[in-house]
């Protein structure tokens, strides 16, 4: 049985995976910042509190399963998957280079852990929606957790899978949207709006809570409530910040694909209590 992070714990967890993330995006020259700031606490939460997992047996057959539908946030998930021991931090420093194994989106056959390969916006849903259905029919007792995007609910095959996970009354997935409503091209309400979210989830038949996501103690009751929460699915509405923790890339959409530059890599590395330097020598030698 894996330690769980208390609240201060899961705190100093949450700044460790922001420098991985800004360290990693700077030496890879491309990236996802805005989203994988945004879920950075959700994510850490996950990993290092709720979930029931192995990194060293990634295919432990008890496991609770888990899709991140945004796939193009790895920088946060490669991140949580070696802060948690899937592999070595040092890695962390070839995403997206020729003579890593990281890809700039996930890929099942290259990184043990990865539940499905992803990428494809609207995807991962429907893949998780079948392992919790099929973990049911195997009477496994698993939980299933799914990471969608705000943007990514634009996408018809989400609602598909919603409302599948409500017909089959799925009480063991758990799905949290990081609604730092900002996507690729600008505001998610200008581009698709896709306001009034809990009603519609609701409508759907679906639990609806409601959180501050970078607030542990709500993310923790909110994971907590859903575990308890039976004969329906439930959706954590996760207000977020895109860039959360980085002030130059806060709540601006046009860090939804790009990475820092070494001289603003070394203020954001600044603000999380580090340098460039260090936090390199650190995953060098981890
Ligand atoms: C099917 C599909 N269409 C388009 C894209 C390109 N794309 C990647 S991320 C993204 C925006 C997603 O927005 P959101 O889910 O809010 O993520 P965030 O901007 O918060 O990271 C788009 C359009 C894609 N990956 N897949």
């Amino acid at each position: 049985m894996r330690k769980k992070l208390n609240i201060d714990e899961l705190k100093a967890k949450a700044l460790e995976v922001r420098r991985d993330i800004i360290t990693m995006l700077t030496y890879a020259g491309s990236g996802h910042s805005g989203g994988s700031l945004s879920s950075t606490d959700y994510g850490t939460a996950l990993f290092f509190n709720e979930m029931n997992i192995d990194p060293k047996n990634p295919e432990y057959s008890e496991r609770d399963m888990w899709f991140f539908s945004i796939g193009h946030v790895t920088p946060v998930i490669y991140s949580l998957m070696a802060e948690s021991g899937y592999f070595e931090k040092n890695a962390l420093l070839k995403f997206r280079k020729l003579d890593g194994f990281l890809e700039g989106h996930p890929c099942k056959a290259h990184v043990p852990g990865i539940e499905c390969s992803g990428g494809s916006l609207g995807q991962g849903l429907s893949v998780a929606v079948g392992a919790a259905l099929g973990s049911r029919m195997d009477k496994h007792s698993r939980r299933v957790y799914a990471i969608c995007g705000d943007g990514e609910l634009q996408e018809g095959q989400i609602w598909e899978a919603v409302m599948f996970a409500a017909h089959y009354k799925l009480d063991n997935i758990c799905v949290f949207v990081d609604y730092n409503r900002k996507q690729i091209d600008g505001d998610v309400e200008d581009i698709m709006g896709i306001h009034p979210l809990d009603e519609k989830f609701r409508s759907f038949n679906w639990n609806v809570i409601t959180i501050d996501g970078h607030n542990f103690e709500e993310i923790l009751a909110a994971l907590e409530e859903a575990k308890n929460t039976k004969g329906k699915p439930t959706v954590i509405l996760g207000n977020t910040i895109m860039g959360k923790g980085v002030s130059f890339m806060e709540d601006l959409h046009t860090w939804h694909g790009n990475p820092p530059n070494k001289e603003q890599a070394e203020i954001a590395c600044k603000e999380l209590g580090t340098t460039l330097e260090e936090w390199t020598t650190h995953l060098e030698n981890n």
